[in-house]
């Protein structure tokens, strides 16, 4: 079920983080809030999504970890550890649930009670022996409100995405030179990059507090794109614009090709 990622589907490999050290004893997995009070425009058409209004997480974070890595060298000396955001195929959800940081919610994200589920996931994995919090309760009960909003029904059972129907999959992993299939472009619902669809409805995230940060604060003030622009952007444009967005991921012609599945113009 993972579409252009196949890597994902390789679980046990990456279960296991003493590939990455061999030393390995302990996970540490901090949350990184990106909540900033801004919402979408009711209906809107370009929506970038929420994750992806300011600097890129895999930027902000590794410096963050690196002095949890100074902590914890400190107070365990000869401790050797790695850090990974996003870095490396380790399931990061996973160790965030046995971490006891947060519960796996039926739209996969991972959420706490005080915060929802606006936030990044980062990990020290670490020789150093610690004690382990108790795992957070799952609170999804019986609300399925995610799998409902779904626009393209990519939520096919309780926690299980299928990423193959994923807007997410479509507008920031697919490559550039393959077109958004007829049937997701019908259901992008204004998502240009990325979509918070399964978040925005979740209860849960009424629970999210400013993160008072302006590097996860919309740059330029911009939560959407006109795609009749976005057709026209100018590779200049676009490099001066998403130097160290995540939205650079798609590559300009990507970010071209989402904004057509909007206009419901093939190239
Ligand atoms: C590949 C990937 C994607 C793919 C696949 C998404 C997915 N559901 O995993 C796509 C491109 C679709 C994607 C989208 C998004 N992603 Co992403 N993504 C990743 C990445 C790189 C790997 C995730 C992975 O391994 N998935 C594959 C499988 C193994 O995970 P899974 O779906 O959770 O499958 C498990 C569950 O189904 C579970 N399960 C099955 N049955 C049951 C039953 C019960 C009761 C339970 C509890 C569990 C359970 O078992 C499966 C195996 O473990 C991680 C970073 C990392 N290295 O971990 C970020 C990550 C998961 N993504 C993240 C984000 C922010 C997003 C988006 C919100 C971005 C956006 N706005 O567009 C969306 C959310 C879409 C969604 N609802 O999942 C964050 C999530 C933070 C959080 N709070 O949870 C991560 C952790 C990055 C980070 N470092 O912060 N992503």
């Amino acid at each position: 079920m993972s579409g252009p990622m196949p890597w994902l589907d390789d679980r046990e490999s990456r279960r296991d983080v003493r590939a990455i050290l061999p030393e390995a004893r302990s996970v540490v997995v901090v949350a990184q809030n990106y909540y900033v009070p801004v919402q979408h425009r009711p209906n809107a058409a370009g929506k970038i999504s929420r994750y992806a209004w300011g600097d890129d997480y895999h930027d902000v974070i590794p410096e963050k970890l690196d002095r949890l890595r100074e902590r914890i060298r400190e107070i365990v000396p000869g401790s050797v550890d790695r850090r990974y955001t996003d870095t490396g195929a380790i399931l990061e959800k996973e160790w965030a649930v046995r971490a006891g940081l947060a519960w796996q919610g039926k739209h996969s994200n991972v959420l706490r009670r005080d915060i929802g589920s606006w936030f990044f996931l980062g990990l020290v994995i670490t020789s150093a022996d610690l004690e382990p919090d108790a795992p957070v309760l799952d609170y999804c009960g019986t609300c399925t409100a995610c799998m409902d909003a779904c626009p393209t029904h990519a939520i096919v059972a309780p926690y299980v995405v299928d990423a193959r129907s994923c807007i997410s999959t479509w507008t920031i992993e697919t490559k550039p030179d393959i077109e958004i299939a007829d049937h997701i472009a019908a259901n992008l619902d204004g998502w240009l990059f990325g979509c918070d669809t399964c978040q925005d409805v979740c209860p849960w995230n009424r629970f999210a507090t400013d993160v008072g940060d302006t590097r996860f604060a919309p740059r330029d003030g911009v939560t959407e794109l006109a795609p009749e622009a976005v057709v026209d952007l100018q590779p200049e444009e676009f490099r001066t614009r998403f130097r160290k967005s995540p939205v650079k991921r798609t590559k300009l012609d990507g970010l071209r090709r989402n904004a057509r599945a909007l206009l419901n113009k093939k190239s």
